[in-house]
């Protein structure tokens, strides 16, 4: 019976804490690299999508290719999902359809991490990439393509099942923030309030209204955006 109550006790644990609350101001942070370690994402869909915006502000130091967004449908584990591939380039997988973005191309980040905005839309298949506030060539992805909305979305694992069978050579190792979803493609104007962390109104998932189950250890602390600057080059004092 003890060992009953021990596990029970466990369980919470293993399952996760489901928490909804403002994470402005706050990160996600990764520090490992495990199959184990991830954040699950709840989002109020009703009916199939035609076109969607997903942001988020991430830093790693990881070069081998890692998921930064993993949509699974019951249908499909990739139904849309965000990975980069060899260093400077993500794809953009949505079922069997894949489109990549050359981000070498794109501005640095003014701050210590990268933002991205995803837009798509089904009727002419227009997929845009947003990177740090600047846009890249578009490209055509899986036009007339509906998004199935019974979803499970996962930060930090690539899904290759519906809510699992994950891989620890793609997870994610980082701080991830700022993470937003909406039914639609935002227009220019407001993708850059997004990437200056101003409020556009009404995303599905909403980082100052998360609802979301943390599994194993994802820490949430603050955001580490612009804490320094650097005003002058540093120089060692003479011992
Ligand atoms: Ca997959």
């Amino acid at each position: 019976m003890k060992t009953f109550s021990s596990f029970l006790l466990l369980l919470p644990g293993l399952l996760g804490t489901l928490s909804q609350e403002n994470l402005e101001g706050k990160a996600f942070v990764f520090p490992l690299a495990s199959n184990l370690v991830f954040v699950k994402l709840k989002m109020d869909l009703q009916k199939p999508l035609t076109s969607f915006t997903v942001c988020e502000r991430f830093q790693t130091d990881v070069v081998r290719p890692f998921v930064l967004f993993s949509y699974a449908t019951k249908e499909d584990d990739n139904e849309f999902l965000l990975h980069t591939n060899k260093q400077n380039l993500l794809s953009v997988f949505m079922k069997h359809g894949i489109v990549n973005f050359d981000v070498s191309k794109a501005p640095a980040s003014s701050s210590c991490k990268e933002h991205l905005c995803f837009t798509w839309e089904s009727k002419t298949g227009l997929a845009g990439l947003w990177w740090n506030g600047q846009p890249l060539p578009r490209k055509i992805l899986m036009k007339n393509l509906v998004v199935q909305g019974n979803t499970s979305i996962v930060l930090g694992q690539e899904q290759d099942s519906f809510g699992g069978q994950f891989d620890a050579n793609q997870c994610f190792v980082g701080e991830m923030e700022d993470v937003y979803f909406w039914d639609r493609v935002l227009q220019p104007d407001e993708i850059c309030r997004v990437w200056h962390n101003r409020l556009v109104p009404r995303p599905l998932i909403d980082w100052r209204e998360l609802y979301y189950e943390i599994h194993g250890e994802v820490i949430v602390a603050p955001s580490s955006i612009c804490a320094c600057r650097i005003e002058k080059a540093w120089t060692p004092k003479r011992a």
